[in-house]
């Protein structure tokens, strides 16, 4: 009797929703990025012992998308193919430089702020959403304040390239740290931009778990070190890889796997990285309770989504810059009015994002945008769904995702091929048995035709392979 009425007051709130934008009156959005979030979140089930509630929740009264991925595995390309809508083998960004505003390709797109601007949004920001600030994205930026690292490094047996290289627990309170300041400005902040006659596009940015990875000592206690879980690995794995394939995912920055076991930090890094979630969704609580508050959940559209990945010793290694699921699969979840909820399997990219909000809160098409809009999937997850998901790090190197399957084809010609099925751990690389021609000749039809060589600028690959672009001597 319980699940019917929630059945109907579910749909209700659908119906309200889609009478809402039909009326003109657009929805608000709340949009909000997480840095380096992998699946390590409960609604996901990437990590058994992932304490996110908050996260949970949003995804229980939404369409959770279990199969998203980023387009890029890196932070500057990930989030400027999403806010421009277009495929970095489109662009020329590929790696954490340029910023997009400074190459003659890229200098002049819209956003997807822009673009709800110049359709009536107000939009305002805070936080890490591009990877630099785009003033010409928002009516209002505010600048960030907070702790977020000082010259005392914990891990301090890792010295080796980059001081943003730390994790573990911290005595600063959480209300001195960046990322709870955002959150208390974006909670103090809903109830004013509900009360304005323009709709909001409110965009919020959380720099955890992001390296260095902190926490207090209130999320480490949620997460016992000697009870931590680590991740799955098999010593044999990197064995089946091509040579290009083991030289691209090699992060000079990054501590090695080997280094991790032998000075055992690996269990602390993965206490950090869990904590600093908890963190994180706590805060998201602080500003999803204040939405409520505020009157206008029902006339707001959430949108959660990490910018890609992390390794914590899958496949070896760690960070992401790999084409590998623990780099790709993000949360990404959409939940508010004409949203009724569930779980959606179908292989999805942030990428489809804009065009999604653009449909789903009756803004006329922008034709050049290269994702597709989830609206269909947001009426009902489990429609089909033709298009894989498509990954890219590094110019011409891609992975295809579908339902079940991971293709990958490296500019070298070397592939790789992983049934999720049977081997969700991608240990198994089975592009070379003969019974899957057929099925790579179909994914690989899946691969983008143009591939414009590195925008001027670009650096921070951090692999042997692009040395001369981490000198920012790209060619
Ligand atoms: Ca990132
Ligand atoms: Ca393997």
């Amino acid at each position: 009797m319980r699940v019917f009425s929630l059945r109907i007051i579910c749909l209700l709130l659908v119906a309200a929703g889609s009478s809402l934008v039909s009326a003109g009156q657009k929805p608000n959005i709340l949009f909000i990025a997480i840095d380096d979030l992998n699946d390590w979140v409960g609604c996901l089930g990437g990590h058994p012992q992932a304490k996110t509630p908050n996260i949970d929740a949003l995804a229980a009264r939404g369409v959770n998308f279990t199969n998203a991925h980023c387009q890029a595995p890196i932070c500057n390309c990930s989030r400027v193919s999403m806010l421009l809508g277009k495929l970095p083998s489109t662009t020329g960004m590929y790696f954490l430089a340029p910023d997009f505003r400074k190459a003659d390709r890229t200098k002049d797109e819209e956003t997807v702020f822009q673009f709800f601007r110049r359709h009536g949004y107000y939009a305002s920001t805070r936080g890490k959403v591009f990877h630099g600030q785009d003033p010409a994205s928002f009516d209002h930026i505010e600048p960030v304040s907070g702790w977020r690292q000082d010259k005392t490094r914990l891990a301090k047996k890792w010295r080796k390239a980059n001081a943003l290289w730390d994790w573990g627990q911290v005595n600063i309170p959480d209300e001195e740290q960046v990322d709870y300041k955002t959150a208390q400005w974006a909670a103090d902040k809903l109830p004013t931009l509900a009360s304005q006659e323009k709709p909001f596009f409110l965009a919020v940015g959380f720099s955890l778990p992001h390296v260095p990875i902190y926490a207090s000592k209130k999320w480490c206690d949620l997460h016992p070190l000697d009870g931590i879980q680590l991740p799955a690995t098999l010593a044999t794995d990197r064995d089946d890889l091509s040579e290009y394939s083991r030289q691209l995912t090699i992060n000079p920055t990054a501590p090695r796997q080997e280094w991790m076991v032998e000075n055992d930090e690996w269990k602390p890094a993965v206490q950090a990285y869990l904590a600093s979630s908890s963190f994180v969704d706590s805060l998201i609580g602080t500003m999803l309770d204040s939405l409520h508050k505020s009157g206008a959940a029902d006339r707001t559209i959430v949108v959660l989504w990490s910018d890609h990945g992390f390794h914590l010793g899958e496949k070896l290694r760690w960070a992401k810059r790999s084409l590998w699921e623990e780099s790709t699969r993000v949360p990404l979840i959409f939940a508010g009015p004409g949203i009724p909820g569930g779980t959606c399997s179908r292989a999805v990219g942030l990428i489809d994002v804009f065009p999604t909000l653009a449909e789903h809160c009756g803004l006329p098409d922008k034709s050049d945008l290269e994702g597709r809009s989830l609206s269909p999937l947001l009426k009902d997850p489990t429609q089909r769904w033709e298009r894989p998901a498509l990954t890219t790090f590094g110019p011409n190197n891609h992975a295809v995702r579908t339902d079940h399957w991971r293709y990958i084809r490296y500019s070298d010609g070397s592939e790789e091929l992983y049934d999720h099925r049977t081997d969700p751990d991608e240990w198994n690389n089975v592009a070379s048995d003969p019974q899957h021609v057929a099925l790579i000749a179909s994914l690989k039809a899946w691969l983008p035709t143009t591939n414009v060589p590195p925008l001027p600028g670009s650096r921070g690959a951090d692999s042997p392979l692009y040395s001369d672009s981490r000198q920012g001597r790209e060619k």
